[in-house]
């Protein structure tokens, strides 16, 4: 059967209907998809159970999963029709037995693509998905019959998952109308509603509690690596989460940003190579300064070569990285064998790796695949690695910190694709560890000044999510 026959069928079936309904959230809406009367027409089962189909056959996935419950009936039918087996997310926890929260047999890194009936704001499929891949399952795909158009879809994009519906709830519309089976005055109020009701991904995560709320003393015994173990004490004596990105271009500019911002900050984060009168002199100065004010000294130089050039960019003069840095940032672009070349210079006791899983400008290749698998070195490395650069949720990972760029007081971006959030959406709502601000502070008129109030806004937003401040 073809698109269009089916939304008439799905018309007379009642399972499209226009009126005045409630919605879950409880907004008023004019209209309601009621897929669950779907189960009652078997034919009619089978038709959509074939365009979801055709969406996902090319596809690579080992199981099919439906949410519950109303795409519980097409994943089993799908399942059938096509020889793919499927697992169950319960949709609540069992009280007794083996408590699980997925039915079904399936291994960890297996794929799973996830259906569902509609997707508005994007919630419900969300749920699920936290909760297969707490399994260990990996998701890439979510498919549903109907995309709302209202924000879930573009939400689950921003979290990494390709979307695929078989109608957007316009197409559906215009083929209502184009049939007269809805009338002008119910066409339009129907778009305008959907155009004025949008359920932005800020909002949503707003309303969920889906950061792990992870503590530094959690993360600390969690640790096995004394560098993320001195990072932590560094934040919880000086009560910062702050790292000052020190992104300025000569010596006398960033002996002076280091001891304005010093008392307020964890880390200090240098692009060392973009100071013109670079020095060892300056080194000196700034270990002083690191240990008056007891602050890690970070250069961002997030090695990408080979293995081979990686490590001589480390430990060569004329910067002489190894031997003053206590933490820097690596890229695993070229593999996991960068952080094997590195540690092979026997100066990773001396200096943490900073793990670059994802990268803040909007139009970054590092794609969820590329940050799952660099994430997987980051943990098969913990002894010398402290953590990640990232930019979503924080992984659950308590054995390693998050650190993330593209963070300032107002949220926006610069003319080169820097995306900033604000602290509190950061530590509150992604989870991470440390904010890193570089312009928010260097370039405003008090960096002092600036930096305490970072400080404290950050410090505010880590007990907040550990729900010890209001
Ligand atoms: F890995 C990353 C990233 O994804 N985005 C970043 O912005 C690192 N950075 C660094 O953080 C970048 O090299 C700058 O040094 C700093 C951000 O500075 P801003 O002035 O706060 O935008």
């Amino acid at each position: 059967m073809d698109k269009e026959k089916l939304v008439l069928q799905l018309f007379d079936l009642g399972v499209l209907q226009f009126g005045q309904f409630t919605l879950k959230s409880g907004l008023s809406s004019p209209f309601y998809l009621d897929f669950r009367r779907v189960v009652a027409y078997p034919e009619t089962l089978k038709h959509i159970s074939d365009q979801l189909w055709e969406l996902i056959k090319e596809l690579d996935f080992d199981h099919l999963c439906g949410v519950p419950y109303a795409a519980l009936s097409l994943s089993s039918a799908i399942s059938m029709r096509h020889n793919k087996p499927m697992i169950v997310k319960r949709k609540e926890v069992k009280k007794h037995g083996t408590k699980k929260m997925v039915e079904g047999i399936y291994e960890e890194g297996e794929k799973a693509v996830v259906i569902d009936d509609v997707i508005s704001s994007g919630i419900s499929m969300i749920e699920t998905l936290e909760v297969i891949e707490d399994e260990g399952l990996e998701v890439d795909y979510v498919i549903a019959i109907v995309d709302r158009m209202q924000g879930g879809v573009s939400t689950l994009e921003k979290q990494g998952y390709e979307v695929k519906s078989v109608y957007t709830i316009e197409e559906i519309l215009n083929i209502l109308h184009k049939n007269n089976k809805v009338d002008d005055h119910t066409y339009k109020l129907t778009l305008e509603f959907i155009h004025n009701n949008q359920i932005g991904y800020d909002k949503l995560r707003l309303q969920r509690n889906v950061v792990p709320k992870l503590s530094y003393s959690t993360i600390k015994i969690n640790t096995a690596n004394e560098i993320t173990k001195r990072l932590l004490t560094i934040i919880e004596s000086k009560q910062t989460n702050l790292c000052c990105s020190a992104d300025v271009n000569t010596k006398k500019e960033l002996l002076e940003l280091a001891e304005q911002v010093g008392p307020y900050i964890c880390m200090l984060k240098t692009h060392i190579d973009t100071v013109a009168d670079f020095d060892s002199e300056l080194i000196v100065k700034l270990k002083s300064l690191s240990q008056k004010y007891n602050f890690l000294l970070f250069e961002d130089r997030k090695f990408a070569d080979i293995g081979h050039i990686a490590k001589q960019q480390f430990t060569s003069a004329p910067l002489n990285i190894a031997d003053w840095a206590d933490i820097v940032t690596v890229h695993v672009v070229a593999g996991s064998s960068s952080i094997d070349a590195l540690r092979s210079t026997e100066q990773l006791d001396t200096t943490g790796l900073i793990v670059v899983a994802q990268m803040s400008t909007e139009d970054t290749l590092t794609s969820r695949d590329y940050t799952k698998e660099a994430l997987k070195i980051a943990q098969k490395h913990q002894d010398v690695v402290v953590g990640i650069v990232g930019q979503n949720k924080r992984p659950r990972d308590a054995g390693l910190m998050m650190f993330t760029p593209g963070i300032k007081l107002e949220a926006g971006g610069d003319a080169h694709g820097q995306v900033y959030n604000t602290p509190q959406e950061a530590f509150e709502m992604r989870g991470i560890d440390v904010m890193i601000v570089g312009r928010g502070i260097y370039q405003s008129e008090n960096p002092a000044k600036k930096s305490a109030e970072y400080k404290q806004v950050g410090w505010k937003s880590y007990l907040k999510r550990l729900g010890l401040e209001e």
